[in-house]
């Protein structure tokens, strides 16, 4: 058969089992995969350097599908190529990613071939994607990665890294501010290996982008530092092809605009908004066929020159290229036995021997110091064992005390790759996109703010704990204790709001041998994302001699101080800056002859993970009188404290004045929790 016209039938079965599997679910996006079918084709079968059979080599290239909607055309690639499944433990198995089967049972319970692409759940599915922009935000954090990798690990004649990141992004994608972030960023730091190929087909959900969107996309990229090309009909294989080939060999990022039509052959509905999410109908789908050439009655419908023409193609290319990289590997293992052992331990997202055994106790202190201080003390020291670890500050790591100091972290740049210190610019979006992509790619990545901007890059948190990512938050000036940089700066309800992502742990140590022990169990995760939330001000350094271990932490919580034969009437819970004052209660309370328990509780989702004989323990059924003190929203609490319970915290906004003068404004004391307590037992002060 001629290429031209196998190249074609191949396009066309994309196509048809898009159009088949989104109308056998009743739901679904047909529009864009039929659209987008022939630049995707010719990428994946002519240029990504993907082994099917190795779907987890370290330096394949790596394809985003940030129009996650579009995912039939992901699934529809991934089973022509014949991806191969990984078990749960990454072990390769000889089972199809994505089988015909799963096809015909696209957006069903259980089926690999869910609404929007997951990652973990398929295999090849490099990120899980939908909320539009956090594929491409994430796709500059696997290219830079990607350049790390390559300035950290490449040696003279042994190129272990070279892979190439390609994204491809609709209108909804660029629109997005987060989008604009990353580009910027990725202009700045001039990622070559980059690609976006930009659907610019014109249409929204609502209708023509001539509604909302009538920038000039080209002169904007341009700006940022990329080089634009264009393709003018995206069936023009050779058009894409061509630009392709221009990418390879760029010296900054490509953006590819290519002009498409949504629901491209399509007699009533190509063109129109009404293809982007619904069924096309079965007559639709035939006169559709019928214009493709296509057997009309068929569903689910692929010739075997196509599959063919995918072994020929992506199949053997990714053989051949994988084969000679694992001989280049096999000889990099024997020749720099130390970095790859690093590298094989990065894969499996392990961490060296011995990796906290530089991290050191802190002595008792009254005057103490800022738990972001002891965190950034905290962090150099593991850094210097951890060599995955990299990660910066959206524009606060002076005040975030994120930064590695010692002299061979460097910082990242457009000439520097192997910095160890990374630097976001005023963009938390971006970064939290980033930090996504650093992590698929096996790095161990943290970025830092306020925690009052926590907000700022709360969707790609999402998708992190979603994903299971081992990504980790730095998030200082934790609450009204910042003072006078008042209500804007002063976090409220963002503990709560952190919380109740689920599968990202929030710790809010106390002092600075809470934030060590917290940093010995987030380094460990290895299958959610952790927010670190730290004070601006000194808090005391807790004198551990007297008062029980930090090693608590591990648990979530713990008693810190015991009431008198482990007999409390009252209990008062706080994590963070309000540990200490609830010390402080304690001992009035004490000498009052209240019995009193204060148990610090750094990690709910720790906690909550322990059986019931611990929590018990820490907080016995029986004791009812609780007093729960943190400067945050009660939102969330009313687990811990029952209904004897009483909460001192914040109703609202803070105010701007100094941080002392704010406690005593809103009543958050020790003489207001010992009054809170006396009063729960029926006592007078
Ligand atoms: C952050 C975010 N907002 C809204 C949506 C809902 N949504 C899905 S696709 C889409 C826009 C569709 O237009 P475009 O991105 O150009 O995709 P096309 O229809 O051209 O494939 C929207 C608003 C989303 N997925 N993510
Ligand atoms: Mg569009």
């Amino acid at each position: 058969m001629a290429k031209k016209r196998l190249e074609r039938l191949a396009v066309d079965t994309i196509r048809t089992l898009a159009m088949d599997a989104v109308e056998a679910a009743k739901s679904g996006h047909p529009g864009t995969p039929m659209a987008l079918a022939p630049p995707a084709y010719v990428l994946w079968n002519e240029f990504l350097r993907y082994n099917p059979a190795q779907p987890d080599w370290p330096n394949r290239d790596r394809f985003v599908l940030s129009c996650g909607h579009a995912s039939m055309l992901l699934y529809a690639l991934l089973h022509l190529a014949e991806v191969r499944q990984l078990d749960a433990s990454g072990i390769q198995t000889s089972t199809p990613a994505v089988s015909l089967d799963d096809i015909r049972r696209f957006r069903q319970l259980h089926s690999r071939c869910a609404g929007h692409p997951e990652y973990g759940l398929t295999t090849g599915v490099e990120i899980t994607t939908g909320p539009l922009g956090q594929g491409v935000g994430a796709s500059v954090g696997m290219a830079m990665a990607a350049r790390w990798l390559a300035a950290r690990y490449n040696q003279p004649d042994y190129e272990l890294f070279n892979f190439k990141v390609y994204a491809l992004c609709s209108d909804g994608d660029l629109m997005e501010g987060v989008a604009a972030e990353a580009a910027s960023l990725a202009g700045h730091l001039k990622l070559a290996n980059l690609c976006w190929l930009y659907d610019d087909n014109q249409i929204t959900i609502e209708g023509s982008t001539d509604l909302c969107f009538s920038e000039d996309v080209a002169k904007r990229f341009a700006a940022y530092g990329w080089r634009v090309l264009r393709v003018g009909d995206a069936n023009n294989l050779a058009a894409v092809r061509n630009a392709l080939k221009k990418f390879q060999t760029a010296d900054r990022p490509t953006l590819i605009i290519i002009r498409s039509v949504i629901a491209y052959g399509s007699p009533n509905k190509a063109g129109s908004h009404e293809a982007h999410g619904a069924p096309l109908g079965e007559e639709e789908i035939r006169l559709t066929k019928a214009a493709y050439g296509w057997p009309t009655e068929e569903k689910f419908l692929i010739p075997e020159e196509v599959r063919e023409l995918f072994r020929a193609g992506v199949g053997e290319r990714g053989r051949q290229l994988y084969a000679a990289w694992n001989e280049l590997y096999q000889r990099y293992q024997r020749d720099y036995p130390l970095l790859a052992e690093q590298l094989g331990l990065m894969s499996q997202r392990r961490l060296p021997e011995g990796w906290d055994a530089g991290m050191q106790a802190f002595p008792p202190d009254a005057k103490g110091l800022a738990t972001r201080a002891s965190s950034g003390k905290v962090l150099n020291q593991v850094a210097e064992r951890v060599p995955s670890l990299l990660g910066g500050s959206a524009d606060l790591a002076p005040s975030n005390n994120s930064r590695l100091l010692m002299s061979t972290a460097g910082d990242f740049s457009a000439e520097n790759h192997a910095g160890r210190n990374l630097h976001f610019g005023i963009r938390e979006h971006a970064m939290g996109a980033i930090l996504n992509g650093l992590a698929l790619c096996n790095l161990r990545p943290y970025g830092a703010t306020f925690l009052v901007f926590s907000d700022y890059l709360r969707p790609a948190l999402r998708l992190a704990a979603m994903m299971k990512l081992p990504v980790f938050y730095i998030f200082t000036h934790d609450s009204i204790g910042v003072g006078e940089d008042g209500p804007t700066h002063q976090p409220i309800e963002h503990l709560a709001a952190l919380r109740a992502v689920p599968n990202l742990m929030v710790f809010r140590p106390a002092d600075a041998n809470e934030v060590a022990e917290t940093y010995r169990v987030v380094l460990s995760l290895r299958d959610r994302p952790a927010a670190i939330v730290l004070s601006r001000q000194n808090l005391p350094t807790i004198d551990r001699e007297k008062y029980a271990s930090a090693s608590g932490v591990q648990f979530g919580g713990y008693v810190l101080a015991d009431a008198p034969a482990g007999r409390p009437e009252v209990i008062l819970i706080a994590s963070g800056s309000e540990v200490v004052p609830c010390l402080t209660a304690r001992e009035k309370l004490l000498a009052e002859g209240i019995s009193c328990r204060v148990v610090s509780l750094p990690c709910w989702e720790l906690f909550d993970a322990q059986d019931s004989e611990y929590r018990n323990a820490v907080l016995p059924p029986e004791v009812k009188w609780r007093v729960a003190v943190e400067l945050g929203v009660r939102q969330g609490w009313e687990k811990y404290l029952g209904d004897g319970g009483v909460f001192i915290g914040m109703n609202g906004f803070g105010a701007s004045a100094p941080a002392n003068v704010l406690l005593q404004h809103f009543g958050i004391t020790p003489v207001e929790i010992a009054a809170a307590a006396r009063k729960l037992c029926g006592k007078s002060g």
